[in-house]
């Protein structure tokens, strides 16, 4: 078969189907005059319409008769309403139900996109498309197709239709035809289903590229998890750290390594639970899954005995097997090749918490002194830290009262498990350590935005990260693909989208944003919380509202407003340890306790950790996944329309239809695209020239629709469906050439 015959195949296939998937599906009449005009039509065929009711949601019904900008509207239930034309909205026919990707509906407005997405979920699919970005609602039970069946099938292009899958082939792929880097951004409210979506990806790109280090890659997640996850009253499974995955690739596309960085641990949940919340599962999976020579090393008990644990009031997950998964977990560091040794020095320090927490303290002068309580919990804790007794019982209570005492304690259980935690990240890291690699797909999860009935200076920082991330959303969906456009001189309807940079200001600000007013406070010894709190109710007028009794603020985020309360805000930034407890760390004798600090505090170490990670990904192409909750009790079959409703709006959902409807999302130079499809050309004549000429002639030859491409200043501009069969023609003139052995049609194809 020649290139001639292929072209002419083309050629038959625009004629045929008259270039309609080329081309952006043209605007319902309806629509294009302006819905109050096609009242009387919708009355008179009796189409139906939303139309919204008191709780803000629609309903369908028709329309009966409509003047003077009201309309007397029958619901499906037969209720009839009077309403403002206002709230009537266009439905789609019926042809559109549950289409794959919402650029397809011709009406956009809010019903009808809430409506696609619950007509889909009610038949367990829970992947869409909104243009470029990959929405996927928690089901809550197991409905996936998955597996290396499947993810072949992607491979292969048999499967197209919307999954994590093809998000990750479309990386992959991208990685392999433009030796770009790519990343994958997961992001979505905690609980929305970002880590099992991240898992998925991974899954994919650690198949597709499948070597000696897929395995151990893919035997992080279970160690991670069971150090860096906890219960928490919105997800049983929450990730209570931020990671990056690089997995590296070589040229021909099999993994060569792979590097995590993390984001802060919360620490505060090492020694303070809230009610129905758990602590890291590690400490749980010990408790009930450890062999009987280690629980005797450690002298371990049931989790119930420990007062860490048990404070409250939870201590198993519903479906989830603490032993069992105590199992993975070793088996998991067994393939990383973390030495047996060394997990005995994690499970030892991660006991000797368990053990600290249950020291008591005894009052021993009328100064109300306190001193450790010799038991078998200030025993254990030494012995299992590798010290002296004394030692410890003198560096938490010499001349402090109890709660001195204890606030000490508490600092030193935190050190010890972030310090386990950075240990463990860095041994993984090094034994993902390969090759070097050419190129690099990164995965982002990191823990979703939060609001609960309290919330501190955790959730701050937590909130804080996924205002970041909405910017990298906003300006890689809107900002910078308008400003492109613009600067290309290609036409283009400039589409309105909510920015979060106010918000992030708020944050960032120097000297006067909530981070700089923070540090400040934290550096200055007679700074107080309600000093603080002072200082930003004074110069902070983004903040929304304050509460001088509960030295509250509230903040209003992107994905709504959140009520923080700032007590223990400024020891927690300061993020320091007594001196006395820095001695004995330093005499300790578990190096895995490494004091050198570098004195920042926290919210500073968390910004910059955050801004390296931002950077990493500003430097390659990006796809987004957008996760979403259907309900807020983690229930399966429940599609509540308005926390869906909420999550779609923060997402800017409506907006990014808008804009993908007319969006061109493959771009090359006029050189890349000449030299890429030069070969398809007939006439060599036309490729001797310059490469806009050789790209001019290329387009001709096929015959492409103005409305499938555009020409800038200095970079071609497709619509998907139209790039796609140009690459298929040039396989096929590439495997025709191997085939024949013909040695290139005098172009670099
Ligand atoms: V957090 O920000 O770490 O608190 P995530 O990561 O957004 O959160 P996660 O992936 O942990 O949420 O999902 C929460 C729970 O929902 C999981 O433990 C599963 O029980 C459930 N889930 C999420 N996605 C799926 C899925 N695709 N199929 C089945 C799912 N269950």
């Amino acid at each position: 078969e020649s290139p001639y015959t292929m072209a002419a195949v083309h050629e038959h296939r625009l004629a045929e189907n008259g270039g309609a998937n080329l081309a952006t599906p043209s605007p319902p009449p309806s629509l294009a005059s302006g819905w109050d005009n096609s009242i009387d039509y919708y009355i008179k065929k009796q189409l139906r319409v939303w139309c919204r009711v008191q709780n803000g949601f629609w309903e369908l019904g028709k329309i009966q008769s409509a003047f003077g900008g009201k309309a007397s509207v029958i619901l499906l239930d037969g209720t009839v309403m009077t309403v403002s034309t206002r709230d009537l909205f266009p439905t789609n026919t019926e042809i559109l139900d549950g289409v794959n990707n919402l650029v397809e509906l011709g009406y956009l407005n809010e019903p009808s996109v809430l409506c696609n997405i619950q007509y889909r979920y009610q038949r367990d699919v829970i992947y869409t498309m909104v243009g470029p970005v990959l929405l996927a609602i928690n089901p809550f039970k197991d409905v996936s197709v998955a597996g290396s069946d499947v993810i072949m099938a992607y491979k292969e292009k048999i499967l197209e239709s919307p999954h994590a899958y093809k998000i990750a082939d479309a990386a992959y792929t991208h990685m392999m035809r433009d030796g770009v880097n790519q990343s994958i951004i997961i992001s979505g409210e905690s609980g929305a289903g970002k880590s099992v979506t991240a898992k998925l990806v991974m899954e994919y790109l650690i198949e597709a590229g499948k070597s000696e280090m897929s395995v151990k890659i893919s035997q992080t997640c279970c160690i991670l998890e069971a150090f860096g996850n906890a219960k928490t009253s919105r997800n049983k499974n929450s990730s209570r750290f931020g990671k990056l995955v690089d997995i590296h690739y070589n040229s021909e596309g099999i993994i060569c390594g792979a590097y995590i960085h993390t984001l802060l641990l919360e620490k505060s949940r090492i020694s303070h639970l809230c009610r129905s919340e758990r602590s890291y599962h590690i400490f749980y999976q010990m408790c009930a899954g450890a062999p009987s020579d280690m629980r005797d090393k450690l002298n371990l008990r049931m989790a119930s005995e420990y007062k860490f644990l048990n404070q409250s009031g939870c201590l198993k997950i519903h479906d989830v097997d603490d032993a069992q998964n105590f199992k993975k977990l070793m088996e998991a560091m067994d393939a990383l090749q973390i030495s047996h040794e060394d997990q005995e020095r994690v499970f030892k320090l991660v006991a000797s918490i368990l053990w600290l927490g249950n020291i008591s303290f005894e009052v021993i002068d009328h100064e109300n002194h306190v001193q450790v309580v010799t038991d078998e919990a200030s025993r254990s804790a030494a012995r299992l830290m590798g010290c002296n007794v004394k030692d410890l019982m003198m560096t938490l209570s010499t001349n402090k009262n109890q709660q001195q005492a204890i606030d000490v304690r508490d600092a030193l259980v935190k050190f010890v498990y972030t310090s386990v935690f950075s240990w463990l990240v860095e041994t993984i890291n090094k034994s993902l350590k390969g090759e070097s690699g050419s190129r690099c797909i990164s995965i982002l999860d990191i823990y979703g935005f939060e609001s609960f009935q309290k919330n501190s200076f955790d959730q701050l920082l937590i909130n804080y990260a996924n205002e970041r991330l909405q910017q990298h959303f906003v300006r890689h969906i809107f900002k910078l693909e308008q400003e492109e456009y613009e600067s290309e001189g290609i036409e283009w309807k400039k589409v309105e989208f909510v920015d979060n940079q106010g918000c992030l200001d708020l944050f960032e600000k120097k000297n006067m944003g909530l981070l700089s007013i923070l540090d400040e406070a934290s550096n200055t010894s007679e700074a107080t919380d309600l000093t603080f709190f002072n200082k930003i109710k004074q110069h902070l007028n983004l903040i929304l509202g304050f509460d001088d009794e509960k030295g509250s603020f509230k903040v209003n985020h992107y994905a709504g407003e959140v009520k923080y309360e700032s007590t223990g805000f400024l020891e927690k930034n300061r993020d320091t340890l007594h001196s006395d407890t820095l001695q004995f760390l330093s005499s300790s004798c578990n190096n895995f306790l490494k004091t050198d600090f570098d004195n920042l505090t926290l919210g500073t170490k968390f910004k910059y950790q955050l801004f390296k990670m931002i950077q990493m990904l500003e430097k390659s192409n990006p796809h987004f996944i957008r996760c979403i909750r259907p309900n807020a009790k983690q229930l399966q079959g429940t599609f509540d329309k308005e926390t869906v409703l909420q999550q779609l709006r923060c997402s800017g959902i409506l907006e990014i239809i808008k804009i993908s409807k007319s969006r061109y999302p493959t771009r090359m130079s006029h050189q890349e695209f000449a030299n890429r499809f030069g070969c398809l050309l007939l006439s060599k004549k036309s490729y001797c020239q310059d490469v806009l000429s050789t790209s001019v002639a290329v387009l001709q030859q096929f015959r492409v629709l103005p409305e499938a491409y555009q020409l800038g200043y200095t970079k071609i501009y497709f619509r998907q469906e139209q790039f796609l069969v140009l690459e298929k023609l040039r396989k096929q003139v590439i495997e025709n050439k191997v085939e024949k052995g013909v040695s290139g049609i005098g172009i670099a194809c």
